[in-house]
């Protein structure tokens, strides 16, 4: 049986990683179906004429459906912190990816729901990513 994803990145909170969330969600495929792939769409750049109702319910469908969502937290959304604490709430395993960086951390909210027989985990990482998402897709 095929695991469907909910692969989740920055959008209006930013597009400076696009081209690495497309890195990310190719390598994702190898592991099931990726239900977000337009989250590394350059299209999604314009942002015109959005019907943000419809975009929410959409997304919310997917994350019922999925079997894991992944994360990438380097780049701060207040889109990907609420899929991630809906994610939580629906108890879907849950992987949060963050590039360590100077003068910054990933959010307390984010890294303190680790634990505890909690469905999220978060890796920071630089080049290792193959071997985590390996593993993490192995545990489930
Ligand atoms: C079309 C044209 C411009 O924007 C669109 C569609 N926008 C979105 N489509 C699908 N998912 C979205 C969109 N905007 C945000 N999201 C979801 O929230 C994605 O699943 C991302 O993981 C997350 C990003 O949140 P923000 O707050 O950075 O936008």
């Amino acid at each position: 049986m095929s695991r469907n994803i909910y692969f989740a990145g920055s959008i209006r909170g930013g597009r400076d990683d696009r081209e690495l969330y497309h890195r990310i969600i190719q390598q994702l495929k190898q592991y099931g179906q990726v239900f977000t792939e337009h989250v590394a769409d350059p299209a999604l750049e314009k942002d015109l004429n959005t019907d943000d109702k419809e975009i929410h319910d959409r997304d919310m469908e997917w994350l019922h459906k999925s079997d894991a969502l992944v994360a990438e937290c380097t780049q701060t959304s207040l889109g990907v912190g609420y899929e991630i604490g809906r994610a939580v709430a629906l108890n879907k395993k849950i992987l949060c990816l963050y590039r360590p960086q100077t003068g910054k951390r990933l959010s307390a909210m984010i890294r303190g729901a680790e634990g505890d027989g909690s469905p999220l985990i978060c890796k920071d990482y630089k080049e290792e990513l193959p071997e985590i998402l390996k593993t993490f897709f192995a545990s489930l």
